[in-house]
């Protein structure tokens, strides 16, 4: 039953996230209209909308308001959308499939997929530095520095950096840990907070909590995108299966084994819970969310 509601409650981010992308985005028809047909066709209709989901979840906890929540989770979303469209191009895993349809320079080309990203890029953060009403402007500037510093040389493009150094080295479990805390965990990270600064101020030590939340549920679904990687089928994942394997890239199933990998995963998710315990039900939704996102199919 409480499965039946949450799902109802991720349905209905979803569909929300979906107008406020389609509003968000640039028209197709309007100049540059290549630019824009492929900026919309790298972001709607497609993706879990993980981040979104998570911010909207922080957001319960402050009692946000849902069209701040709906800016900031298409801001997330268009940072994710460009790193994956920029991460299929034949310069770095060089792939043909995304979210169920071809990636984004082969139904376009590599020219307009680079400014694609570029585009979606600055578009996040032309929306989250324009005012939210009812959000102090010292909390959107902490915003802004959350996604800056998540998406950059020390978060996402700095962990992908690390990645494409990796193939076919050795790593240890610390450097797999640390590619991953920035390649994947920082924005999943970042989604938490960022929903967390759009309503009441939390407590130091509420803040420092929800930080550890953060933190291990942005490796936990890393591990388990790992272990899906080998364990799922390519229709049921959107994207190419057995990639990791075949391009010799170290990841936890690589090192740990399968078993030991979903034994980590478990682990990190009971610590992302026990990270909430000083919360009331208002973490419920983000308690929900840890659960999806450990025992998701795709
Ligand atoms: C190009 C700067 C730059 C970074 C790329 C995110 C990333 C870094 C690469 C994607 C490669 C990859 C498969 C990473 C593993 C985790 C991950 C981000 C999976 C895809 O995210 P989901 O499952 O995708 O949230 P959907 O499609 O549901 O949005």
């Amino acid at each position: 039953m409480a499965n039946e509601t949450f799902i109802g409650w991720m349905t209905a981010i979803q569909q929300q996230m979906e107008t406020a992308l389609e509003r968000l985005l640039p028209a197709a028809d309007c100049a540059p209209q290549r630019l824009h047909q492929a900026m919309r066709y790298a972001t709607l209709e497609g993706g879990k909308r993980v981040r979104p989901l998570l911010a909207f979840a922080a957001g319960e906890l402050v009692d946000a308001k849902p069209d701040n929540l709906a800016r900031i989770g298409a801001a997330l979303e268009m940072i994710h959308s460009y790193s994956l469209v920029h991460d299929d191009m034949p310069c770095m895993d060089n792939d043909v499939l995304r979210r169920g349809k071809p990636t984004c320079h082969v139904a376009f080309d590599e020219a307009t997929a680079l400014l694609v990203g570029d585009a979606l890029q600055t578009r996040a953060f032309e929306l989250i530095s324009q005012p939210m009403a009812g959000v102090a402007v010292a909390s959107q500037l902490e915003m802004t520095h959350t996604l800056a510093h998540a998406s950059g040389h020390a978060g996402m493009a700095g962990g992908q950096a690390i990645d494409l150094a990796s193939v076919g080295l050795p790593l240890s479990m610390p450097e797999l840990e640390f590619m991953h805390m920035l390649k994947t965990g920082a924005l999943i990270r970042a989604s938490v907070l960022m929903g967390a600064m759009a309503g009441r101020e939390l407590s130091a030590a509420e803040k420092q909590a929800l930080d550890a939340f953060a933190k291990r549920i942005g490796l936990a679904f890393q591990v388990v995108d790992d272990i899906l990687d080998c364990e799922a089928d390519t229709a049921t994942l959107g994207k190419t299966a057995g990639k990791d394997a075949a391009h010799d890239k170290p990841t936890y199933v690589s090192l740990l084994g399968l078993p030991e990998a979903k034994r980590m995963a478990k682990d990190l998710h009971d610590q992302a819970f026990a990270a909430l315990q000083g919360f009331g039900p208002q973490a419920d939704r983000l308690k929900q969310l840890a659960d999806y996102i450990v025992a998701r199919s795709f």
